[in-house]
């Protein structure tokens, strides 16, 4: 196959946008079409200060990667879980994302959850024993409440994560199987920053395919860690990935349009307002974040049940 602009060898076949693209004009391709992406839906500006999650992974580090290359002041935060495998996991990603931070010159903040609180999340599982043997639930919130706390704590305006089409077609199929309206609502490319303290986060990648955002950070000669969290293995995500594979492999281009086709329904008003009165965010008694718990988030709940 031929590139779609040069003629010369294509090194990746896009079915779904129907042309093929060489190695120059690919890693061209990408940050241009992420500088689209960011504009059309109004994601930061080049004076806006942006918080990168990052996990070691290919997507988060193509991320901070294109973000850099399209001039955006961007710092990268690793999140240190405590989590092994059969390769020592928790070591393997902070090591992908110290090295990219140094051969790039970026400044990488980390948080280590066991050194901050004495415990790693997969001991927290253990103990708590919510009748699951994975710590994903547990782990969610850690995030989530880590990555906030330091957007806030640091004054970041806005809070990047890695997420590509794949990810973000196969939450849509879950959540529309068990047609769980309150995170439908919530799904989108761009979520605002609550007046309660929630800092505002953007998934700039949420429109290139996996295999896309794979091809990026090979030829870009980016180093990162191949293995998935041990704990990812059997995940209702992976097998809702499988089944929207096959139907791309069908029909190329069913994944971007499913999830194109919801973001514009949602825009036509699909979703009436809920007619359930929205949560009220209270503020954590303990760490100040907002929750909608009356007086402790689930994080401090967590981590505070763990001093006793
Ligand atoms: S939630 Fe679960 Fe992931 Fe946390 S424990 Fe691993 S698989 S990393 S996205
Ligand atoms: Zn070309
Ligand atoms: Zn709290």
């Amino acid at each position: 196959m031929k590139c779609g602009k040069c003629k010369d060898k294509a090194v990746i076949n896009m079915r779904q946008h129907n042309i093929g693209l060489c190695k120059m004009h690919f890693l061209a391709w990408i940050p241009e079409q992420t500088q689209r992406f960011i504009d059309k839906y109004s994601m930061f500006s080049t004076s806006d200060k942006i918080l990168v999650a990052v996990s070691g992974g290919k997507d988060s580090l193509a991320l901070w990667d294109i973000l850099s290359l399209l001039g955006y002041k961007a710092d990268g935060l690793y999140i240190g879980l405590g989590i092994d495998g059969d390769v020592n996991y928790a070591i393997e990603s902070l090591y992908y994302c110290q090295r990219f931070a140094k051969e790039h010159n970026l400044n990488l903040i980390t948080v280590d959850i066991e050194e901050e609180h004495g415990i790693s999340i997969p001991q927290i599982a253990k103990k708590i024993q919510r009748g699951k043997d994975k710590p994903c639930s547990i782990c969610g919130i850690t995030k989530r409440h880590t990555m906030n706390r330091i957007a806030r704590e640091q004054n970041y305006d806005v809070l990047a994560t890695g997420h590509n089409l794949d990810d973000e077609a196969a939450t849509l199929f879950g959540n529309t199987l068990h047609w769980q309206a309150q995170y439908l609502r919530r799904q989108n490319p761009v979520l605002a920053a609550s007046e309660s303290g929630l800092a505002r986060k953007v998934k700039p990648l949420f429109r290139f395919y996996e295999r896309e955002m794979a091809a990026y950070a090979l030829l870009r000669g980016i180093s990162y860690i191949y293995e998935e969290c041990p704990f990812s293995a059997g995940a209702k995500s992976l097998f809702h990935k499988q089944l929207l594979n096959q139907l791309e492999y069908e029909q190329p281009g069913a994944k971007l349009q499913f999830y194109l086709t919801f973001l514009n329904a949602k825009e036509t008003g699909i979703f009436t307002p809920s007619k359930q009165k929205p949560a009220e965010l209270n503020i954590c008694k303990s760490c100040g974040q907002p929750t909608s718990a009356p007086e402790l988030c689930s994080f401090c709940r967590i981590f505070d049940s763990m001093q006793k």
